[in-house]
C-alpha cells in the first residue's frame, strides 16, 4: 500500500529528538508573541495562562493549517475516494499536546516557552476537555480519526457541534453532582466556521403524493426548516502525516429573529424560533449503553445525518455533477452504531426525490456505500423508535423505510424462507406490538454491505445471537474489527518517560508500527531494563499522586500497588464487584491486622448517567466506603480507595501511565470490546479481567502468564442462565460475601444513615444479581491473591508490565483501521503533495 511506501521512504531514527522540528525555538516564540500580542490582545507581562495557552495554540495552529491546505489539494486533485465516519460522538479531549507531538514540535515549543518565563506542562492544562461524547464509542472515533490522518487516508469525521458536552462531575458528600460543561464558552482555537457550507435541514410537516409523469411521485413539504453551520476542527497526522476535518454541525434558525413581531413589541417571542432551533446542538445526551427513546434525539440524529448526507452529495457533484456513476467508488459511509442510520434512507430521499433516480438504482447505490458498526448486544441499548414519532418527525422517511422493508421482506425473506410469515415478522424494520416501532439495528444490516462488531467474540455474538438469521441470508456480510487505541496519545504523549525509555531500545518510529514494540521482549529478563521500566512506573506514580492530593486531599503512598478502574459506571462492568472485594480486604484487616497483603491503592474513576440511580449509588458507595476506610488508622495504610471526580480524556491520560493494575472485570459477553484495557496493557499494567470483549486478545497476545484471568466464561453465563441462577446460593453458603453484603445494610460506611447503600446489596439479591456478581466473587478474589503473589516477586512484576507493553502492537488504531480499509472501505492512501 502506499502507506507502506511512504513510511519506507522515511529512514527509521533510533531517537526521537533526531526528528527535526519545522520551526526553530526563535521563531516559534516569534509567532507566540504575536498571537499573544496580535490576536489575543494582551502582551507579556499582563497575560493570562489563558492567553498563553490560546497564543501557543495559535501559533501552532499556522503549521496545522498549511498541512490542512495541502492536503485538501491533495485530494481534489486526485478525486480521490474517502470514508465519511458518521458518529453522534467524538471524544477528542485536549488538543494541543497532541497535535504539538503529531507534528514533532513539542520539544521546540517546551523552549520556545521557557524562553518567555512560561511552562508548558502548566499551559496544557488551561485548556478544556472537548468531551463531545460518553465513553468508549466516542473516544473510539476520536482514535480513527488520528489513525486515517496518519495513514494517509482521505476522511471525514461528521458529527455534532454540542455547545454543552459531557457534563462535569462533582462529589458533594460522596454523591454525584452534574454541572453542565462549557467546553467553548470563550471559544476554541482549533475550530473554523465554513458558512458557506451550511446545510437547510427540513423536518416534520406531511407528504403530499403527486400523480403526473407515469410513477407517482412523493413531495415532502416540511414543517420547519433549520439552518446546519458547520464548523471543521483539524485533525493532524502523525510525522508529516495528512491533516484530515471533523466537521461539525451547529443548528441555527433560519431566520434569526422574527422581524416583525420583534418591532410589533414581541421581544421575546421573536427570539423563540431562534431557541428552538439551536435546542438542537445544545447538549450531548448522557447515556451510556441505554436508549434516550427522546424526540429531540431522533431529530439530532436526523439533523446531523441529514446535513452531512448533503454535503458528501455536494462534494461530489461538484466534481461529478448529476453522474451518479462514479458516487460508490468515492463514498465510504460508515455508521458508528445505530445512532446515524436514518442517513440511509435519507440518501435514498436525496437520490430518489431530489434527483430523480429510480428506486432500484438509489438502493444499489445506498448498499455499496454503507456500512454499520455494532457496539452493543445489550438489549436496553439497541435503539427504537416509534412509527409515531417517526411519522410526526420524519413522515417521508418512513415512507421510504416501509419501501425498504416491502422489497426486504417479499424478496430476499421470502426467497430464503418462503411463506415463513413468523420469521417476517422476527426480521422485519418494524417491530408490530400495541405501538410499533422501527428497529434501528434491522434498518442499518438490511441498509449496510458490511456489519462489524468491534472485538472477535463480540463478532461472533452478533453473528450467533443478535442477527443469526441476517447471518444466515448474507454469510459474508458480518464481520470482525478489533478496535485499537492511537499509540501516539496514549503512550507517547501521555507517557513522556515511558516513550523515551523505548526510543532507547527501538527504533523511534514505534509509534507507527507499534509491532515494533515486541523488540522489547528481549529485554523483559534484563535485570537493567527491569529496574528502568519499574523506575518510570514509580516516577509516574509519584506525579499521580500528587495530583491526588490536588484533587481530594486523600494521600497516598507511590509505594503501593495502584490498582485502576476507568469506565463509565454500569452494572455490567462490575464497578461493585471491585467495591465487594475491597470491602471483603478491609474486614479481612480488621480481623487481622497481620493480614499478609500487598499495600495497595484502589482508584477509580467514573460518570453515572444521571437518570441512573443505582450507578450514582454505586458511586456513592465507594466514595463513603472510601472515607471510612483511608480515615482507619488500625489498617496501617495498607489500603486505600479513591474516586478521582470528573472522569475524562485528560485525567486518564494521568492515571493510565501510574497503574499497576488494569480492572477488566465485566460479566462474560456484556463488554462488546473495551478499548481502556488496551491502554493501560500498553502502558504496562497487568490486568484482572474476565474473558469478554477485547481482554480475550489481549490475553492472547501477552500470554495468560501475564495477565489475571479469571471467572465465568460466555458459555457458563448461558448456561447458568439457562439452568436458573440464584444469588442466594453464593449469599448463603459464602460467609465472606454475607458479610459484606450485611455491612452494606448498616451504618458503618454511612454514620447515622443506616441503609444508605442498601440498594447495592437489593439489587444482587432480590434484584437476582443479574449480573453474575456474586457468582464471579470468589474467582476474582483468589485471582487478586495472585496478584499480591506477584507483585511481591519485583522481578516476575516487573517481566510481565514489560512484556504488556511489547505484546500490545495489535491495538494499534492503525491496524483497526487497515482491517476496515482490506475489508470494509477499500481506500487507498494519498500522502499529501507539498
Ligand atoms: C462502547 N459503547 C462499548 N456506547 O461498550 C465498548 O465495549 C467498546 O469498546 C466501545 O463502545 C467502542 O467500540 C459505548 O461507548 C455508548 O457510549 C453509547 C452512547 C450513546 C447511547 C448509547 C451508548
Amino acid at each position: 500500500t502506499v502507506t507502506k511506501k511512504a513510511a519506507a521512504k522515511k529512514p527509521a531514527t533510533k531517537a526521537a529528538s533526531a526528528r527535526k522540528a519545522p520551526v526553530t525555538a526563535k521563531a516559534l516564540q516569534g509567532k507566540i508573541i504575536q498571537h499573544l500580542r496580535g490576536t489575543q490582545g494582551t502582551y507579556e507581562e499582563k497575560a493570562t495562562p489563558q492567553a498563553w495557552w490560546r497564543a501557543t495554540s495559535f501559533a501552532v495552529n499556522e503549521f496545522v493549517m498549511a498541512g490542512l491546505t495541502d492536503t485538501q489539494k491533495t485530494h481534489s486533485r486526485y478525486d480521490t475516494r474517502a470514508v465519511n465516519y458518521l458518529s453522534m460522538e467524538f471524544l477528542m479531549g485536549r488538543l494541543l499536546s497532541n497535535n504539538l507531538h503529531n507534528l514533532h514540535l513539542f520539544d521546540v515549543t517546551r523552549a520556545a516557552l521557557e524562553g518567555l518565563g512560561q511552562n508548558l506542562d502548566d499551559l496544557l492544562e488551561e485548556e478544556p476537555d472537548m468531551a463531545l461524547g460518553n465513553g468508549g464509542l466516542g473516544r473510539l472515533a476520536a482514535c480513527f480519526l488520528d489513525s486515517l490522518a496518519t495513514m494517509n487516508l482521505p476522511a471525514v469525521g461528521y458529527g455534532i457541534h454540542y455547545e454543552h458536552g459531557l457534563f462535569e462531575q462533582h462529589f458533594r458528600d460522596g454523591r454525584q453532582i452534574e454541572r453542565p460543561d462549557a467546553w467553548r464558552e470563550y471559544g476554541n482555537p482549533w475550530e473554523v466556521c465554513r458558512p458557506e457550507s451550511a446545510q437547510q435541514v427540513k423536518l416534520y410537516g406531511y407528504v403530499e403524493t403527486r400523480y403526473e409523469g407515469a410513477t407517482p411521485k412523493k413531495v415532502w413539504h416540511a414543517g420547519r426548516t433549520i439552518k446546519a453551520v458547520p464548523w471543521d476542527i483539524p485533525i493532524v497526522g502523525y510525522d508529516g502525516a495528512n491533516v484530515n476535518i471533523l466537521r461539525l454541525w451547529e443548528s441555527r434558525a433560519t431566520n434569526f429573529f422574527d422581524w416583525d413581531v420583534f418591532n410589533a413589541g414581541g421581544y421575546v417571542d421573536a427570539q423563540a424560533e431562534q431557541a428552538q432551533a439551536e435546542t438542537i446542538s445544545k447538549v450531548l445526551y448522557p447515556n451510556d449503553e441505554t436508549d434516550a427513546g427522546k424526540e429531540l434525539r431522533l431529530i439530532q440524529q436526523y439533523f446531523f445525518c441529514a446535513a452531512s448526507v448533503a454535503d458528501i452529495v455536494r462534494r461530489y457533484r461538484r466534481a461529478h455533477g448529476d453522474d451518479w456513476t462514479s458516487f460508490p467508488k468515492l463514498v465510504a459511509i460508515q455508521l458508528n452504531d445505530t445512532h446515524p442510520a436514518i442517513a440511509i434512507p435519507e440518501l435514498m430521499r436525496v437520490l430518489i426525490d431530489d434527483y430523480d433516480m429510480a428506486w432500484k438504482d438509489a438502493w444499489g447505490i445506498c448498499q455499496q456505500v454503507f456500512s454499520y458498526t455494532n457496539h452493543t448486544l445489550l438489549p436496553e441499548a439497541l435503539e427504537k423508535w416509534t412509527v409515531r414519532l417517526f411519522e410526526k418527525v420524519l413522515p417521508r422517511h418512513l415512507d421510504i423505510i416501509y419501501d425498504i422493508n416491502h422489497q426486504f421482506l417479499t424478496q430476499q425473506v421470502d426467497a430464503q424462507w418462503p411463506g415463513d410469515d413468523a420469521m417476517k415478522q422476527h426480521l422485519s424494520i418494524i417491530e408490530e406490538g400495541h405501538e410499533r416501532m422501527v428497529r434501528m439495528g434491522h434498518l442499518s444490516v438490511v441498509g449496510s454491505h458490511k456489519v462489524n462488531g468491534v472485538a472477535q467474540v463480540h463478532s461472533d455474538l452478533v453473528r450467533t445471537d443478535l442477527f443469526p438469521e441476517f447471518h444466515e441470508l448474507w454469510p459474508e456480510k458480518l464481520t470482525n474489527v478489533t478496535n485499537g487505541i492511537t499509540p501516539r496519545r496514549w503512550l507517547k504523549a501521555c507517557n513522556p518517560r515511558l516513550a523515551a525509555l523505548i526510543d532507547q531500545h527501538i527504533d523511534a518510529d514505534w509509534p507507527l508500527h507499534l509491532d515494533k514494540l515486541k523488540g522489547l521482549i528481549a529485554k523483559a529478563d534484563d535485570a537493567k531494563f527491569q529496574q528502568a521500566f519499574m523506575a518510570v512506573k514509580r516516577e509516574n506514580k509519584v506525579d499521580l499522586v500528587a495530583e491526588i492530593h490536588r484533587l481530594t486531599g486523600i494521600e497516598v503512598s507511590p509505594d503501593a500497588l495502584f490498582d485502576v478502574q476507568i469506565k463509565r459506571l454500569h452494572e455490567y462492568k462490575r464497578q461493585h464487584l471491585n467495591l465487594l472485594h475491597i470491602l471483603a480486604l478491609y474486614r479481612r484487616l480488621l480481623d487481622n491486622p497481620e493480614y499478609n497483603m500487598v499495600p495497595r491503592v484502589f482508584l477509580f474513576g467514573a460518570k453515572a448517567a444521571p437518570g441512573y440511580h443505582l450507578a450514582k449509588d454505586i458511586i456513592f458507595a465507594i466514595n463513603k466506603v472510601a472515607e471510612r476506610i483511608n480515615n482507619d488508622s488500625r489498617i496501617g495504610g495498607k489500603l486505600k480507595v479513591v474516586m478521582l471526580p470528573n472522569y475524562r480524556v485528560s485525567l486518564a491520560e494521568k492515571m493510565i501511565p501510574a497503574a499497576d493494575v488494569s480492572e477488566q472485570i465485566s460479566t462474560a459477553g456484556k463488554e462488546a470490546s473495551g478499548t481502556g484495557n488496551m491502554k493501560l496493557a500498553l502502558n504496562g499494567a497487568l490486568t484482572i479481567g474476565t474473558l469478554d470483549g477485547a481482554n480475550i486478545e489481549i490475553a492472547e497476545e501477552a500470554g495468560a502468564d501475564h495477565c489475571f484471568i479469571f471467572g465465568l466464561t460466555v458459555d457458563e453465563v448461558k448456561a447458568l442462565n439457562a439452568r436458573g441462577y440464584n444469588p442466594y446460593d453464593f449469599y448463603d453458603h459464602d460467609e465472606e460475601i454475607r458479610a459484606v453484603l450485611d455491612w452494606l445494610d448498616s451504618d458503618y460506611f454511612t454514620p447515622g444513615q443506616p441503609g444508605a447503600l442498601a440498594s447495592i446489596k437489593h439489587s444482587l439479591l432480590q434484584g437476582g444479581d443479574p449480573y453474575k456478581v456474586l457468582a464471579d466473587f470468589r474467582a476474582y478474589s483468589d485471582a487478586q491473591r495472585n496478584v499480591d503473589e506477584k507483585y511481591r516477586d519485583g522481578t516476575a512484576w516487573a517481566r510481565s508490565a514489560i512484556i504488556n507493553t511489547a505484546t500490545m502492537g495489535k491495538f494499534n488504531s492503525d491496524r483497526s483501521i487497515q482491517d476496515y480499509v482490506d475489508r470494509i472501505w477499500h481506500l487507498k492512501a494519498y500522502p499529501r503533495d507539498n
